[in-house]
């Protein structure tokens, strides 16, 4: 209850930030996307990591609030960014399992791309496995009515959560994140190496592009690389930045 409360007040006060990590194309190592990550910097606690306030949040229902202010901040700044003349690209933000069974989500994701006039094609939701596992016939529903809004999205920590496969052929989903428990290792452990490989065939045989997160080391790049994986998020290339380092960061690549 104290962390709510003390979310609240954080949200009122500026507290929360949001930071880009930019995702790069495998092929070619072009900056094709970036995922919008919350930050609370506290005062007297310092930064406090979204793994320990987002529970709190969902459990409150606070988290229908901060994912909107969320997804409006980020959406903004893509704007701007699109406004000055920042090469394309498109930006992931993070859904919490309870925003996307808030029935008003699919609207409330139209409403801000409309009212901050972002085109969709800008703009993709993360829902982990899990979430999209929980009632696969309902996660149909909202995924088919974020696809009607032209909003495309994407399968979060794939691989960690017991996925049926049926359903997820029924998704309207456009890619899927290689989870990074299978990443880290994948130099080493044959059996990561195994399953990052099947995730990426299967994939492939769905028509669903595929991320890898996590990414640290070349020699994870260059397997990844090999074996046919679209995109890399990692520290390897960069770790989550300011609005104002990403843009930087783009400037100097570009
Ligand atoms: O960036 P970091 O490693 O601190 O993120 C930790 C976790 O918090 C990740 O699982 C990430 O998906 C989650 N997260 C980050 N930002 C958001 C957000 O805006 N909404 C939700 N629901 N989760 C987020
Ligand atoms: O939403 P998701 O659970 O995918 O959140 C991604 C998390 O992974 C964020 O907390 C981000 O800060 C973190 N992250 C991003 N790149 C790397 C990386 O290369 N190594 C590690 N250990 N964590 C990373
Ligand atoms: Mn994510
Ligand atoms: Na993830």
């Amino acid at each position: 209850m104290q962390v709510v409360s003390a979310l609240r007040h954080a949200l009122e006060q500026h507290q929360l930030t949001i930071h880009y990590q930019p995702q790069f194309s495998a092929r070619d190592g072009r900056i094709i996307g970036a995922e919008a990550l919350l930050r609370w910097h506290h005062p007297l606690l310092g930064q406090v990591s979204p793994e320990e306030f987002i529970p709190a949040a969902e459990d409150s229902g606070l988290i229908v609030t901060i994912g909107e202010w969320v997804l409006r901040r980020a959406v903004r700044q893509m704007k701007a960014w699109l406004d000055e003349g920042m090469a394309p690209f498109v930006l992931a933000v993070n859904l919490s399992t309870v925003q996307f069974r808030h029935p008003n989500l699919p609207a409330m994701v139209a409403t801000i791309l409309a009212e901050e006039q972002l085109p969709p094609q800008y703009l993709e939701l993360e829902l982990t496995e899990s979430g999209a596992m929980h009632d696969p016939p309902a996660a149909i529903a909202v995924m088919d009515q974020l696809h009607e809004h032209g909003v495309r999205m994407a399968i979060d920590d794939f691989g960690i959560a017991y996925s049926s496969l049926s359903y997820l052929k029924k998704f309207k989903v456009y890619k899927l994140k290689i989870d990074q428990s299978f990443v880290r290792d994948i130099s080493a452990d044959p059996e990561d190496r195994a399953i990052v490989t099947a995730i990426i065939a299967m994939a492939r045989g769905l028509g669903l592009r595929t991320i890898a997160e996590g990414v640290e080391t070349q020699a994870q790049l260059e397997f990844l690389r090999e074996h046919g994986c679209d995109e890399i998020q990692g520290y390897y290339y960069s770790k989550p930045l300011t609005a104002e380092q990403f843009g930087r960061f783009v400037h100097e690549v570009e």
